[in-house]
């Protein structure tokens, strides 16, 4: 964590945004209780995934945690399957081990040890020469058991990554180049003047067996999961935070900048492909793909997850190449969330060049934060996980997980395909033609997310997308939707809800795809153009969440005398979503002029509450969604008293409230998704 400090309040501070660090903020402890939820809401699935959807998953697909003996402290951070059903798993405290039995029906697998004191692997390949790369923060390594006898006792250097010390500096992979070489993404530094304070910062490296270093491509920020695909086209996901508006995955070619610019400290190197420089990037507060129009070099991410809907911190990406063995989804991406504990899958498609497609639901209900994805033997899944540093849904600190298709098809949208006009939506199984051919049974809307400094980017520019044509296809197995105000470069929303599979009557297991229309094809449109459609497809100005208000006083009321009010509380952060004073007393009916100060990595509010009301509140900030980040995530509700906008790290709010005349303990809560279980204190107003 940063050294404590506290910065006057800036417009930095005003701005609000919405994020998550790394594999990010948590949802530590997040749980509520089965008998504190009466009734089971959209709000409380990103606390607790809904019973009722994680049995229906289960249904398809089954969960199988794999026990751990009590002495180890697994935190699967990589994992390779080797023949005979054998894993070999890196752990985030620096050991590998050989887990035999964990394909077994009820495992009671055996762990071997076979490296330790490595610093932070955070994955694990088969070397073709022999032996295995690991990336430690500070080198690639190849691992190799010369004697046979289970345990590593060759640890060569192969190449030795540039670290300043900062523990954000995490290195990810190695991925194996069909070329034999291998690949590593090195997260950015945090805090401080730089992100980028040692070469290559930032960067995807490509290395050679013989230790020969060539950059990639540069921009990234927190790159845990990255993959080349079968058909050898790369993808890296990164995790919200500055720069990067929400969760995303970035296809990387040489040369390519995915957005942030600490990287670009580098571009100048002997062997540097990216033609960038550091002056080139400015404050642009504009949506990316805007800027990403006019900057040749500026990547546009193929697919945006967005922010505390799907995920708040995407890790491990794996491509489905068990050939159908894991389902109907061949050849598509799933995608592991650490902070929500879940998995989404991807499909994409490949439009004039441009990589693009939709993200969907895939499966919650994880015992930890994943950060690693597998395919082993037989089309079996694996997911390693870990809640270290930032928590995760699941009543877990760490694990490692079973994932099988059960053989059973859900009734699902398996995959969106762009149209001139709209989008073909495909089923798993035929549709019910009658509720399939309703356009109120659709529903669409399109966003972005701006190009900043700040960390994340609320949803911006979103505006409802009329649906105008629906066209179901004989088969039943897929559904044309031609509309209005569809965007280049946008996001785009769309809701399938009230679907039902032909001959099940079963409603859609996720209702919901978010698909990334970087480039329209070319083709038929079944609609015209609409002749007013600049005038229809305008995103109204949100009112800012920042300005004063009523219930975020953070001008200084007139009728004060006194600047500081009767009492000046300063309240702070502490790392692990927490307040650093949980108890503040006020006098009843007095002026308290409250500063707010966020020296933590993550986004963070102060919301006072009426008395008991503080997870109630908490909850109905979960039900915003998309909306949640231009509000601060406060949400409408008599409950809420007095609130600071949403703070960005190392800022401030201050605001001037009147204390409540009836005495009482008063709750506060940070309503960012997810934080609330364990960020709340107690204003306690006591009689003058
Ligand atoms: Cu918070």
């Amino acid at each position: 964590m940063k050294p404590f400090s506290f910065p006057s309040p800036s417009a930095r501070a005003r701005r609000v945004l919405v994020g998550a660090f790394l594999f990010s903020p948590l949802f530590a402890g997040g749980l509520l209780a089965a008998d504190q939820v009466q009734n089971p809401s959209s709000a409380e699935r990103f606390i607790r995934p809904s019973s009722e959807l994680v049995a229906r998953e289960e249904t398809y697909w089954k969960r199988t945690p794999i026990p751990i003996p009590d002495d180890i402290v697994l935190e699967a951070s990589g994992i390779l399957p080797l023949p005979g059903k054998r894993l070999l798993v890196t752990t985030r405290r620096g050991e590998v081990w050989w887990i035999d039995g964990a394909y077994d029906a009820n495992p009671q697998p055996k762990f071997t040890l076979f490296a330790s004191g490595l610093h932070e692997p955070l994955g694990i390949i088969a070397a073709p020469k022999g032996g295995y790369y690991v990336a430690q923060r500070q080198e690639l390594t190849r691992l190799v058991d010369t004697d046979n006898d289970g345990r590593a006792d060759i640890f060569e250097t192969v190449y030795k990554f540039p670290v300043s010390g900062s523990y954000h500096e995490y290195a990810f992979g190695p991925v194996l180049a069909p070329n034999g070489n291998v690949r590593v993404a090195l997260n950015v530094a945090f805090g401080g003047a730089t992100q980028a304070p040692a070469p290559w910062r930032g960067w995807m490296v490509e290395i050679t067996p013989d230790g020969q270093m060539t950059p990639v491509a540069a921009g990234l920020r927190s790159p845990c999961g990255f993959t080349v695909t079968s058909q050898g086209d790369w993808f890296f996901a990164d995790n919200q935070g500055e720069w990067v508006g929400s969760g995303r995955i970035t296809h990387v070619e040489p040369g390519d900048f995915a957005g942030h610019p600490a990287s670009l400290a580098w571009s100048r190197l002997p062997g540097s492909t990216v033609k960038l420089r550091p002056e080139d990037i400015r404050d642009f507060e504009e949506p990316f793909p805007d800027v990403a129009k006019r900057m040749p070099g500026l990547k546009l991410p193929a697919v945006w997850l967005p922010h505390a809907v799907l995920g708040i911190s995407n890790s491990g990406i794996v491509e489905d190449t068990t050939a159908g063995k894991f389902g109907p989804f061949a050849g598509q991406l799933f995608i592991a969330d650490q902070g929500q504990s879940k998995i989404n899958r991807i499909a994409l498609e490949k439009i004039k060049g441009v990589w693009q497609g939709a993200v969907f639901p895939f499966r919650e209900g994880f015992n930890c934060g994943i950060i690693r994805l597998t395919y082993g033997e037989d089309g079996v899944m694996f997911a390693g996980e870990t809640a270290r540093g930032w928590g995760a849904v699941g009543p877990a600190q760490q694990g490692l997980e079973r994932l099988e298709w059960t053989g059973k098809v859900p009734f699902e949208i398996k995959e969106v395909r762009a149209q001139p006009d709209g989008f073909v939506l495909t089923f798993t199984e035929p549709v019910d033609p009658i509720a399939a051919a309703k356009p109120e049974n659709y529903n669409i809307s399109g966003f972005t997310y701006l190009y900043h400094r700040a960390y994340g980017s609320a949803p911006v520019n979103r505006v409802a997308c009329p649906i105008r044509k629906v066209v179901v296809a004989p088969d039943g197995l897929s559904v044309r939707l031609a509309g209005a105000c569809l965007r280049e470069g946008y996001v785009h929303e769309i809701k399938a809800t009230g679907l039902r599979a032909a001959k099940s009557g079963e409603p859609l297991l996720h209702a919901t795809a978010y698909y990334t229309l970087n480039r329209f094809p070319d083709g038929n449109r079944i609609i015209p153009l609409e002749p007013n459609e600049a005038e229809l497809c305008v995103a109204p100005v949100p009112a800012a969440a920042t300005v004063a208000t009523a219930k975020h006083p953070s001008r200084l009321p007139g009728t004060w005398t006194n600047a500081d009010g009767d009492r000046t509380i300063l309240l702070g952060t502490l790392p692990g979503m927490k307040f650093d004073t949980p108890l503040l007393t006020v006098a009843a009916g007095s002026n308290v002029r409250l500063v707010f100060r966020n020296s933590d990595d993550m986004l963070h509010n102060f919301v006072l509450c009426a008395p008991g009301r503080g997870e109630a509140v908490g909850a109905a900030a979960l039900a915003l969604g998309l909306e949640g980040p231009a509000k601060s995530y406060v949400p409408e509700s008599a409950d809420v008293l007095y609130h600071t906008a949403l703070i960005q790290p190392e800022a401030s709010d201050t605001i001037f409230f009147t204390a409540p005349t009836a005495p009482g303990d008063y709750e506060f809560i940070c309503s960012f998704p997810g934080h609330a279980a364990t960020m709340k204190g107690i204003l306690r107003v006591e009689a003058r």
